[in-house]
Order: structure tokens, then sequence, then C-alpha cells
């Protein structure tokens, strides 16, 4: 039977604006009040609603749904204006585990000091919600990658739970920093550091770039100075769209397994690039192209895409396309191909149909109509390449490496950080160059014919 309940973790600032901006949208997607309660008439709304919700009695005629969602931050700040907000009475008091000191944008306070006091707390309330699911399929985590605590202890509970739930699948929405929108100099080293994590601690990475959002509110949408409300609003567009099949019945992909069995053809190759059209200019109120093959043209072009890259210069391992709204399957199947076709030299081509596309009635709040797509392309190197250059530069130098071995870090976890991002970019652009004219067992069979023949010769002379 495949899983059912999914537990939200939303760690540090990011992690908990980011995840108030989510909730808000599923609540709104899903005829659900700011308390909880069902107001809403399609029965589509609730036919999922415990992926995401608790049902408990509230009144004799009348149930609440409770995310199910644990608040997380190393100061309390954040996590008490989400309790004072119009959120407040959304999440159940247990479920907010707070420190007192922060941990400064300093990843080894995360994840080795301050974060690790704070750990068994986050565990414990974990658990409680584990308890009450019957079929867990597994855990989504928000947080940044550039501060201290959604990184660092972000990172630490990431290994955390797939120690105690070793099979349960682990997703992350993961926002990577661009000094255009924060002026912190060590987010690379942050950055950097929880991506080394990151490779073997998930499942599923999507990545979200403030670089990219930061173009698409000041260029699209003509914002001047966008703040992180506005970025975090498109952040939500995208995120309930990846969802939508995990929460709408039917679905092709309808679990986080299923998402990964079919996006992920290689297990460190799980960081994907989401994208969304139209965006929606609400000061013109124009609309960026309303016609099928317009909104599929727009989720494959680099200025629709949550991450600064441009999918041109790499190649599509996978990805899925989702369309919401009333639009027929065979007009969605057809235009998604046909752009197929027409630019198969982006498509590897040995991973026969890597497109998937599927439809959802319900449309994103406010519109007619919308697409997502979540895309596995090797171009998502440049996003690597950014950081690990911010990363080198400074590391060359031993610059601020103090903050972070007074924590009692080891400088030796900086080079395997660094090597190991190095690695992930190769492996990117061999998979770009692979062509499916190469037999990958004669090349085995080549390459252990060759070792034997060596061996042979080693042992004549
Ligand atoms: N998109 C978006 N990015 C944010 C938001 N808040 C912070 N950031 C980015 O996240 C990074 C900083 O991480 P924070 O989430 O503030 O840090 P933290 O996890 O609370 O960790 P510490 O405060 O260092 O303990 C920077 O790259 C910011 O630009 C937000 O609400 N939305
Ligand atoms: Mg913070």
């Amino acid at each position: 039977m495949p899983g059912r309940e999914i537990i939200n973790l939303q760690v540090g600032q990011a992690g908990n604006q980011v995840g108030e901006s989510f909730w808000n949208a599923l609540l709104l997607e899903h005829g659900l009040d700011q308390s909880g309660a069902y107001v809403g008439t399609n029965p589509l709304q609730t036919a999922r609603l415990d992926v995401y919700f608790t049902e408990v009695a509230h009144t004799n005629s009348q149930s609440k749904y409770v995310p199910r969602s644990i608040q997380v931050d190393l100061e309390a700040g954040v996590c008490n204006r989400l309790k004072s907000g119009p959120l407040g009475k959304l999440f159940r008091p247990d479920t907010y585990v707070t420190g007192n000191s922060g941990a400064g944008n300093n990843w080894a306070k995360g994840f080795y000091t301050e974060g690790a006091e704070l750990v068994d707390a986050l565990m414990d309330a974990t658990r409680l919600q584990t308890e009450n699911a019957d079929t867990l399929q597994g855990f989504q985590v928000i947080h940044s990658l550039g501060g201290g605590t959604g990184s660092g202890l972000g990172s630490l509970m990431l290994s955390k739970l797939r120690e105690e739930y070793p099979d349960r699948m682990l997703a992350t929405f993961s926002v990577l920093p661009s000094p255009k929108v924060s002026e912190t100099v060590v987010e690379p080293y942050n950055a950097m550091l929880s991506i080394h994590q990151l490779l073997d601690s998930c499942d599923l990475t999507v990545c979200i770039d403030n670089e990219a959002l930061y173009n698409i509110t000041t260029g699209m949408l003509k914002i001047k100075q966008p703040g992180f409300s506005d970025l975090n609003g498109l952040i939500s567009k995208v995120m309930c769209g990846v969802s939508t099949s995990l929460r709408f019945p039917g679905q092709l992909n309808g679990d986080l397994r299923k998402f990964c069995t079919n996006l992920i053809p290689f297990p460190r190759l799980h960081f994907l690039m989401p994208s969304y059209a139209p965006f929606h200019d609400a000061r013109t109120q124009a609309w960026q192209g309303t016609s099928i093959p317009e909104l599929t043209a727009a989720l494959f072009d680099r200025k629709n895409l949550l991450v600064a890259c441009d999918p041109r210069f790499g190649r599509y391992l996978t990805a899925t396309a989702i369309f919401r709204g009333k639009i027929a399957s065979r007009e969605a199947e057809y235009a998604v191909h046909d752009l197929q076709k027409r630019n198969s030299h982006n498509f590897v081509e040995w991973i026969p149909d890597n497109i998937s596309v599927s439809l959802v009635s319900v449309p994103p709040v406010g519109q007619k109509q919308a697409a997502i797509a979540l895309a596995n392309s090797t171009s998502i190197q440049e996003v690597f390449q950014r950081s690990l250059e911010g990363f080198s530069a400074m590391f060359k130098r031993r610059a601020f490496l103090h903050w972070y071995t007074e924590e009692g870090m080891d400088v030796m976890e900086f080079s395997e950080a660094e090597s190991n991002t190095k690695d992930l970019i190769a492996e990117y652009q061999q998979y770009q160059e692979a062509s499916a004219d190469v037999d990958y067992e004669e090349e085995q069979e080549e390459q252990e014919e060759e070792g034997q023949a060596f061996e042979e010769e080693q042992q004549l002379i």
C-alpha cells in the first residue's frame, strides 16, 4: 500500500517564513480557513487531506484539520511571530521546538553545538507525529542553506531522520543563497557544507534559488525592491504545484516514492529544478501566455525556472510536467512531446519517455490554469559551480574558518565538502555527454577484460 502521511519540518528563519506561505496557500487550495475548519465545497479538496493534515474532532458537528508540521528554530523570534500571526491557531502548540541563541549564520553551530543540543527535543516532537500516522510516506524539510540553523541543524536533523526512519522518503525544499538577496559573506561555506550532507542524507531536493527568485520578481514582476514575502509567494506557488499530485486523488507520481522512482535515475543526482507558468504580474494584470503550447514552452524556459541556470546548456535526464485547471490531457501530452521532439538534443536519448505529464483539474486559487515542472537537468551544475567558486575563493586563504573551528569543526570537512561538490559537478557533466550508442555491458566487459589482461601481465612480470 502506498504511503499516505507526510510530516513537514520547517527549520530556521527561511524555513518558517516559507512554511507560513506554503501553509497559507495549502489552506486556500483545500477550502480550509486559518483555524483549519473546512469551509469549501469541492469534494476533491478533502479527498486526500490526510496527506498533510490530521483530522481532530473540534465541535460535535465539525472537525478541524491540523497541519502535520513541526516548526524549529534556534532562536524563538520567527516562531513567535508565526504563533502570534494569522496562522497562530493552526499549529499544535507542542510542535514548536525553539532555542534561544540562534546559530548566527554558522553551520557549525547548527550542526555541532547549539543545534546538537536541540536535536533530541526535535526528534521527540517528530516521534509524536509519526506515532499518529498510519502509513507514513515520509518527511519534507523546508530550510535555507545559507544561514546556520536551517542549513546546519537541518542537515543534522536529516541524518537523524535517515537513521531512525531508513525506509521512509526524505525530501527537502532547499533555498540556495544569492548575494543579490543577502549580504552575509560566509553563505557559500554554509551552502556547500549542506550540499555535502544532502547528497547522502535525503532522497530528493527541490532547489529554490534566491538568485532566480530575485530575477523573476524584479524582471518579470517588476517589483523594485522585492522582500522575502514576495520571494516566498513564488516559492509557495511552486510548492503547491509540485505537491498537487500528492494532494489530489488519482495522480501520476501520487506519492513521494513514485516521484523519486520516475525522476531520479542516480541517487546522488537528486537535485531538481522547479519551474512555473504563468507568473502573474499583479500590477499590469498581464498574463504570460495562456495557450497550452505557450505554458509548456514557458516551463522549459530559463526565465521561468526557480534556479538560476540555463537548461539550454545542459540536458534533461527526466522531467515531470503538471497542468492545473480545465485542460485536455491530449492537448497537454501533445504540447510536451512536441516540445521534446523539437528540442531533442536537450533531452538524453538513453532514458525513453523521460517526461511525464499529469493533470489536476483544481487550478491554483485566483488562476484559471497554471503549469509546473520539476526537472532533473544536468545544467544544475551551474548552481553548484557558483557556490563552489564562492567557497573556494575564501577557503584558499582559510578566511573566516576560525568561526567554524571554534565550534569544534575540522578543516578536513571543508576539503571533503569541496571535493564532493567537484565530483557532483563532474558526474552531471559525464551524464550530459553520455550518448545512447555505448553499450554499458560491453563497456563493463571490456574494462574487466582489460583489467584481467593487466593482472596476467603483472603475473608474468
Ligand atoms: N526565500 C527566502 N530566503 C530567505 C528567507 N529568510 C532568509 N532567507 C535566506 O536564507 C539565508 C539565511 O538563512 P536564514 O534562514 O535566515 O538562517 P537560519 O536558518 O535562521 O539560521 P541562523 O539565523 O543563522 O541561526 C540567506 O541566504 C537569506 O537570503 C525567506 O523568508 N525567504
Ligand atoms: Mg535565524
